[in-house]
Order: C-alpha cells, then structure tokens, then sequence
C-alpha cells in the first residue's frame, strides 16, 4: 500500500563524490519499499553532476526529481577559499531556506530526510521547525571521521598539531600528521569551521550512516561510538545504481585477458602536476602493464579543455596504443573496476572508490594526492587492500620519478598474496551487504522503524 510506505528524501552536497553516494542511497531505499525524492541545487557546479542527475532520474522514474534554484552568494568577508566546491557549498548553506517551501508542500510529508554532513549546520533549524526526523551518510572513511568528529576537542588540547609527528583519537590507533590535510591543522581554516559546527550538529541526528563496512573498519566503527557518535550506522559497501548499457562503450576492455588490465585515476580534480603526469606515463609503459586512465586535468570540467596529448604527449599515446586506452572526462568506474580484465587499481583514495575495490576484491595501489586521502590510504595498507608508499607525499610535494613508480607498479602485479587478500576483502563485503549481514540489517532496520 503506497500510503503507508515511507517516503523519504536525501540532500547531497557539491562535487561527484557527495552525489553519487547519495544517488546509491537513493536508489538503496527505493529498492527496499521506500518512496523517495532527491533534492539536489542547481546549477551544480560540474556537468558530471548534472549528467549523473539526469541519467538518474531516467533509470529510476519513480524517483522524484525536486530542486532548488541558488541564490548569489553574499558576501561574507570571513569567507577566503577561493575553491570552486567549497563556494558551492557556501552556495548550498545560504539558499537552504528555499526547502521551507519545497518540503510543506509534499504529499505524503516525508517520514525521513538524510542531509549531506557540510550543510547540516544550516538544516537545523528546519529540522527542528518541521519536526522532521534527520540522518545524514557520511562520505569518508570512518577513520576519517573520527577525526573530524574529534577536531574540536583536539583543537583545544593542543596548541600547534602541526608540530607533533601523531594524533590520538580515543580508542583509535595512532594517526600519522602528515596524513592530515594541512587546511585542517589550521584553526582559522574556513574548513576547520565547517567541520566543527558540523560535528556539534551530530547531536540533533537520529542516525549516522557511514559507507563503511564494520569488517573494514571495526576499531574506528567502535572508536566513534565509544567517542559520542554512538548513533553510528555503517552500511557500506553501499550498491552500485543501475547503469545505461550506453554508459560502457569499451569494446578494447571486452577483448583483454582477465586481471591484465591497470585501472588509473587520480579523481575528478585534477589532482598532479603535468610533469608528474609524465613521469606516471613513462613509469606505465616501463611496467609492462595494459592500461585503462581516466585522466582529468583542472579542478571542474566544465574549465578542462586541455587534450590527452597535449598533458601526456603524442609520442607516449603513439606507442602505447595497443596496449593502453586513456580517456579524456568521466568514465562509470565501478563498472570498470567490476570487469573482470581489470587486475590492479592505481587510486587517489578517495573512500567511495577505496569502498568500490574493496567490495569488487581490486588490489590497489594507493597514491594519495590531498584532502581525507592520505587517511583513507592508512585504512588500504591497514586492512591489506593494497600497496601505499607514504613518502610519495601530498600532490606537488617532490616530484616522484619513473622507476620509484614502475617498481610499485610491478610489485603490485606481482603481489600473489595481495591477490589473495582481496578475494577475501570482496567476500567480507559481500557477507555485510547480504541478507542477515551487518549492513543490510542495519538499513532494514532503520526502514522499519520510519514505518512505525
Ligand atoms: Br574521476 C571518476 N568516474 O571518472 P571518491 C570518479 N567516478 O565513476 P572524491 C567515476 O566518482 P575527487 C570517474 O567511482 C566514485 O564513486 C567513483 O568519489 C566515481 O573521490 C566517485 O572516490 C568519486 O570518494 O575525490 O573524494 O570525491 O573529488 O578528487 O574525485
């Protein structure tokens, strides 16, 4: 019976890693009995969000689309950052109250909302005026964010964390500093702030999903509950959304022989130096490896208009042209990386795609370039999804030559017991994830008490 099932709504924030997930919850709820609405702020700040929005919405049409239009920004002169997605977020946080509208004119009246972490701040108010039970899914590793969530307090204890080598998190083994991104070790950051009214907002929350999975992070799973954010729920690895058949156009994939391809992406953000590029691609064809690249150049492509030859040269895709294919913009990555040609993962570490190798068992070698990566590629070396030199530094640090990369790149062909290990990471995944699962319970769980 439609009328009494529930009907929620999720609310992403900027950049593809906030979206997609979202859309995967979406799309999760859905499949479970939920009605669902996807509110999302437009203009979206790149075009693979607004492509993924509306793919989206012709995959799943009984998912309903609801929008808001931003307002123009004020001008708020503690507000520095120059960095598209965090001016979208700031975007998103002055034109919440637009939902007032949108939300007292739904019917059904949503049982649920799940709020993107970087605007929950803003949300409160609303939450509260419409009574509206919220959650939110977290994006990062739950190391990560036991970090964040232990920030503030850090903050106060400490006079200057840039001066020491580590940082203890209760109940969490040690975190190295120079995995911390630097903008967080500064107070006057616009990012600490944002972390920090945002953690004192968990408190209002009826529940914390986090796209992890208890068998991959267990300490930090406990270390949140046992540090005030016992509201925690991992339910990760979270489903892949149905794809377009269109959206796999690579006959070249179809033809390789299994595990002999190398998946490459550095994210959606540009994230090296075109030198180091370079460097990457001579280490590349020094391994041996074939290769697929989903290569981006600039932080927003909608202002990436540099051609494949002109970063990586002509001569290099000349030669490797039966053996590698780059592509130039987005790509369906777990599509790719769920192929069974594919046999290694050369990753920024951003922890959607730290979660999508984990649960499609590819071994990976981290190379991770700013922001919550570093972190992430502690949990990969932790738990043995992969390899992870840590003196590769932050992107644009030093400049990491050909044979210190084609050495790793070989080791991780090589490596038949990282193989090994991630058949068993993949199963663990699965077993979350199925029915009676740790995962699976928890979000049936959390539907069934909407219901009542
Ligand atoms: Br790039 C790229 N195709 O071409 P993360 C990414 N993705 O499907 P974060 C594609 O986007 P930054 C592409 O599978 C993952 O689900 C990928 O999220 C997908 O990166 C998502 O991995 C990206 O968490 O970093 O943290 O957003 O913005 O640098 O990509």
């Amino acid at each position: 019976n439609a009328g009494q099932r529930p009907h929620v709504a999720v609310f992403p924030c900027a950049g593809m890693g906030h979206l997609l997930p979202y859309l995967r919850l979406a799309a999760m709820l859905h499949s479970r009995g939920c009605a669902v609405s996807v509110i999302s702020a437009h203009p979206t700040i790149s075009d693979a969000e607004s492509r993924s929005l509306s793919s989206f919405f012709s995959l799943y049409p009984q998912i309903r689309s609801l929008e808001i239009q931003l307002l123009p920004l004020k001008r708020n002169p503690r507000f520095t950052n120059d960095d598209p997605f965090f001016i979208q977020r700031e975007s998103i946080g002055n034109s919440i109250h637009l939902l007032r509208p949108l939300l007292a004119s739904l019917s059904p009246p949503l049982s649920a909302i799940f709020v993107d972490f970087p605007v929950l701040t803003e949300f409160s108010p609303i939450a509260a005026d419409f009574s509206l039970p919220t959650y939110t899914l977290i994006v990062t590793s739950a190391r990560f964010f036991s970090l964040m969530a232990h920030l503030p307090r850090l903050l106060e204890q400490e006079d200057d964390i840039s001066k020491k080598s580590e940082v203890c998190v209760p109940h969490l083994d040690p975190i190295q500093v120079s995995s911390i991104p630097p903008q967080m070790l500064d107070r006057r950051h616009f990012f600490v702030e944002t972390i920090t009214s945002n953690v004192a907002s968990l408190s209002y929350l009826k529940g914390v999903l986090i796209n992890t999975f208890t068998w991959l992070e267990p300490e930090a799973v406990e270390a949140l509950k046992r540090n005030g954010v016992d509201h925690i729920l991992p339910i990760g690895p979270l489903e892949a959304i149905k794809a377009e058949e269109s959206d796999m156009d690579l006959p070249w994939l179809e033809e390789q022989a299994p595990k002999s391809v190398l998946f490459i992406s550095f994210g959606s953000r540009g994230a090296h130096t075109k030198e180091q590029l370079r460097e990457f691609a001579a280490a590349l064809e020094k391994s041996g490896w074939r290769f697929l690249w989903v290569l981006k150049s600039g932080k927003v492509d909608r202002e990436d208009k540099e051609e494949t030859e002109d970063i990586l040269g002509s001569s290099f895709l000349e030669r490797t042209k039966n053996r590698g294919v780059v592509i130039k913009g987005w790509a369906d990555q777990e599509r790719i990386l769920a192929h069974s040609a594919i046999g290694g993962f050369v990753s920024h570490c951003g922890w959607n795609s730290v979660v999508e190798a984990a649960k499609l068992g590819v071994p990976v070698l981290a190379w991770p370039p700013h922001g919550d990566q570093r972190v992430n590629a502690e949990v990969v070396e932790k738990v043995e999804l992969g390899l992870w030199v840590r003196g590769w530094g932050w992107a644009g640090e030093r400049l990491i030559g050909r044979d210190e990369i084609a050495e790793k790149l070989i080791e991780l062909r090589n490596d038949e017991r990282l193989r090994e290990r991630v058949k068993e990471v993949r199963e663990k995944a699965r077993e979350e994830r199925e029915s009676g699962g740790i995962s699976e319970t928890l979000i049936r769980d959390l539907i069934h008490s909407l219901k009542i």
